[in-house]
């Protein structure tokens, strides 16, 4: 399925009048306060946030998986999906493969095919965290910390190929996140789970190419759930350190366990340029990979108070690299994509209103209410329009959603894949 330009324009048509009225009041107030609206609309056109390949069909729970039909069974159609969600929003300009996953059939094939809807290839996720029909070794007891250097090499080889594999679609990073550790005390010697850890990550690490990161994604718990060897930011930093200079952290959301103070890691991580990028999502209790801004909508807005403070003053932190990490239980698949790229966008449209010299001059001076009125204001305006007047100008949609339903989507994609697809993935 392909959106055409003049399905986009049809959108547009009944929403254009109330968008000019609301964008016009919005730049008329923004511009007395003296922010620059046309800086701030192209910083979102700018913004691409990279698709998970492993979140376009149904995701599920050991207690069950609801699909919702005309799911895509191979990677092109995958990449098909992502160019609708692109076509209509101009934010989703990317995707993040893993594997085994998604390993390409047909490279130049693929590469031409993500080419023509504008869509590069992000970061390539690892997975030694399922056992691979035929494989050797088992990761039962785990990957690159496993007390067996069999196991461990057969890891490490398998982080290798997926950087090969990455290298051929033009993506710069290799993700690894871990799922090794123990369910039980006693089960797992944690000095030798991390240092087995760090001697994997240093033997990938010599396999990257030069222009090439790795980011190492760190998680509390699950599938373990009494110890997880990269468990927490400090210990993702330590082994990034541990690797060099091509190694960052990678912050998921939703691997914080309740109450963090996110964007204070966020905040300290850039200060030491380490922070390597995001799995943006949100959740109330678990790794719940819900729709992002779906629950704590603030709690994004100050992690990106601290981005923009940080891309402004820590040139030490090289680029970062936006992606969603959700799974889609209860909501259409790309309803649920194209609201999370709203809500990444809104909070860092309401991020770039903040006056960051009046909040650094009214820190200085402990005046914390001041402090806190500055934030909100910010946070408080309804920065819709902005989004709106970004997409325009790339060419897509107004109203995303309504597009998507107006435009009949799912019911298409069902009558072209029928009701028995099923996406790889989680
Ligand atoms: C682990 C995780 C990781 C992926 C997986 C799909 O919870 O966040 O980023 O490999 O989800
Ligand atoms: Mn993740």
């Amino acid at each position: 399925m392909k959106i055409l330009k003049d399905q986009i324009l049809d959108c547009n048509k009944s929403e254009i009048q109330n968008h000019k009225e609301t964008f016009d009041f919005l730049s008329s107030t923004l511009d007395k306060k003296g922010h620059k609206v046309a800086e701030i609309v192209a910083k979102l056109s700018d913004f691409q946030v990279a698709i998970p390949s492993w979140a376009l069909g149904a995701g599920g729970t050991r207690f069950g998986r609801f699909s919702f039909y005309g799911e895509p069974s191979s990677l092109e159609q995958k990449i098909e999906d992502i160019g609708v969600i692109h076509s209509l929003t101009q934010t989703a300009g990317a995707v993040s493969l893993h594997i085994p996953w998604d390993i390409p059939s047909d490279y130049k094939a693929i590469k031409e095919q993500a080419d023509a809807l504008n869509i590069k290839f992000d970061s390539v996720n690892s997975n030694t965290f399922q056992d691979q029909k035929n494989a050797k070794e088992s990761y039962k007891y785990g990957s690159l910390s496993n007390t067996s250097k069999v196991v461990r090499d057969q890891a490490i080889a398998h982080n290798l190929e997926v950087i090969t594999i990455g290298d051929k679609l033009g993506s710069k990073s290799l993700t690894v996140w871990l799922a090794d550790g123990s369910c039980f005390p006693g089960q797992s010697n944690f000095q030798t789970a991390l240092q087995n850890t760090e001697n994997s990550l240093k033997d990938i690490y010599k396999g990257l190419p030069k222009d090439w990161s790795m980011l190492i994604e760190y998680k509390p718990y699950e599938p373990n759930f009494y110890s997880t060897v990269i468990q927490d930011w400090g210990t993702s930093f330590m082994l990034a350190n541990a690797c060099g200079e091509k190694a960052f952290s990678l912050v998921d959301l939703g691997h914080h366990l309740p109450n963090s103070n996110i964007e204070q890691i966020v905040s300290i991580l850039m200060l030491k340029g380490k922070l390597g990028g995001f799995h943006f999502n949100d959740s109330k209790y678990g790794d719940d990979d819900l729709t992002v801004g779906s629950i704590k909508p603030y709690a994004l807005f100050l992690i990106f108070n601290e981005l923009v403070y940080g891309m402004r003053n820590n040139p030490q932190n090289p680029d970062l690299a936006w992606m969603i990490d959700a799974s889609h239980n209860v909501k259409d698949p790309l309803e649920d994509l194209i609201q999370s790229l709203e809500a990444i966008q809104e909070a860092y449209a309401k991020a770039l209103l903040v006056d960051q010299v009046q909040l650094k001059e009214a820190q200085l001076a402990n005046d914390v209410v001041k402090c806190q009125e500055i934030l909100q204001n910010a946070y408080r305006t309804d920065v819709r329009p902005l989004l709106e007047k970004a997409r325009i100008n790339n060419g897509g949609v107004i109203k995303p959603i309504n597009a998507f339903r107006a435009l009949g989507v799912r019911g298409q994609l069902i009558k072209e894949r029928g009701k028995n697809t099923i996406a790889t993935g989680l």
